[in-house]
């Protein structure tokens, strides 16, 4: 995520996204809906169910856009994002009134709950400002006690690096050995902090009739065992329009192992043993490490530690053949 650094003078001014803005139209779209699995008890963030939010929002926002040009407003002065943005989308939401800063880091309205995702259409007209939001966590610490990596250190303050939806989305190569136990059976994104917070008696499922909300159909076929199996063609072929792509194929592969090892899924030993032959170092890795954690036969992961040339993996499956079955 090194784009957040590289862009930090523009994305403290809402001026760097658009060069003389002097409004922004926060908006949110509840996405609560139930726990999302694969059979085979895998779980995937909820937010990255559904037809990729990025089309999603952004057919809305255009759609938007048009009644606010047709209502009068100039269409080069207005500009609108989601996410991939150089805006402080929560502060931005925040400020406009669209919910209080939540422990865990996002923002929380006091009537929706916490499944928002947020967006905003950026203009140069001066328009009135909303109030914010009232609303905070008061003393509940729900969502620090409840992650797994210790990722929210504390009010506000969120290691990135440690939370799972870095780790599982983000990052690239092997997940570093004492986060792989924690990540459970998570393969993409997590939504514990925001699954244990007491604003969720808010939530419901708002959207059941939106076509864009429906539940993407790889995540209706796929087994957990299969997305370990996924070849590049059914990737392209069933896994388009949705957001777990930015794990990219290696990755969800990579999550599919940590999580089939964590679940003690015996059945995937033999699919297991052929990611050793794998090029990705992180499938080659949490291959190796789910096979130790399920206390299979170690004598393929001794052979894929002996023709190993990176020595830094070479370092991690003999870690794992140290740990044979007792990982946590
Ligand atoms: C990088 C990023 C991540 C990283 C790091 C997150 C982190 N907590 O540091 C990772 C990959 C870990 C991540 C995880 C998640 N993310 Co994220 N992420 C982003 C992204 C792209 C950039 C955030 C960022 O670092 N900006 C730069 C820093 C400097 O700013 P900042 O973090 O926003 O916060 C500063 C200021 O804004 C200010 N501030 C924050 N809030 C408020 C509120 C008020 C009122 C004020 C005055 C100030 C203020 O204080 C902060 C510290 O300086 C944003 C989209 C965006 N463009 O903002 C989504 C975003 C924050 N993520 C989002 C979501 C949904 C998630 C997940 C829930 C996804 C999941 N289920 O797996 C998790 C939540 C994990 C957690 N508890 O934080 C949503 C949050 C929606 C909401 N309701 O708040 C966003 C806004 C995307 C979107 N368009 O909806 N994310």
């Amino acid at each position: 995520m090194d784009y957040l650094a590289r862009n930090a003078p523009r994305i403290a001014s809402a001026d760097g996204f658009l060069p003389g803005a002097r409004s922004v139209i926060s908006l949110a779209w509840d996405y609560s809906r139930p726990q999302v699995s694969l059979q085979g008890g895998a779980l995937l963030a909820r937010y990255a169910a559904g037809r990729d939010y990025h089309r999603a929002l952004g057919a809305r926002l255009k759609k938007l856009k048009a009644t606010l040009v047709r209502a009068g407003m100039s269409a080069e002065g207005l500009r609108f994002g989601v996410d991939a943005v150089p805006v402080l989308e929560r502060a931005l939401a925040g400020s406009a009134g669209l919910g209080f800063q939540a422990h865990s880091g996002g923002i929380i309205h006091p009537k929706l709950g916490p499944y928002l995702l947020l967006a905003e259409i950026l203009t140069k007209e001066e328009l009135p400002p909303d109030a914010p939001s009232p609303g905070s966590c008061g003393t509940c610490r729900a969502c620090l006690d409840i992650c797994p990596t210790g990722a929210i250190q504390a009010p506000f303050e969120v290691d990135g690096q440690l939370c799972l939806s870095y780790t599982t989305i983000e990052h690239r190569g092997p997940i570093p050995r004492e986060l792989r136990a924690a990540q459970g059976a998570w393969i993409f994104g997590c939504d514990l902090c925001l699954e244990v917070c007491p604003y969720t008696k808010f939530s419901r499922e708002r959207r059941q009739d939106d076509p864009d909300f429906q539940i993407h159909p790889a995540l209706q076929t796929y087994s957990l065992l299969g997305v370990l199996e996924l070849t590049q063609e059914a990737w392209d072929r069933d896994w388009t329009g949705i957001a777990v792509r930015r794990a990219r194929r290696e990755g969800l592969r990579r999550n599919a192992a940590l999580a089939l090892g964590n679940l003690g899924e015996e059945s995937a030993v033999p699919a297991l043993e052929l990611c050793l032959e794998e090029p990705d170092a992180g499938l080659r890795s949490a291959a190796a490490w789910a096979l130790s954690r399920l206390g299979a036969n170690p004598r393929a992961v001794d052979a894929a530690r002996a023709r190993e040339e990176d020595a830094t993996l070479q370092k991690d499956l003999a870690e794992s053949l140290e740990t044979w079955g007792l990982d946590s």
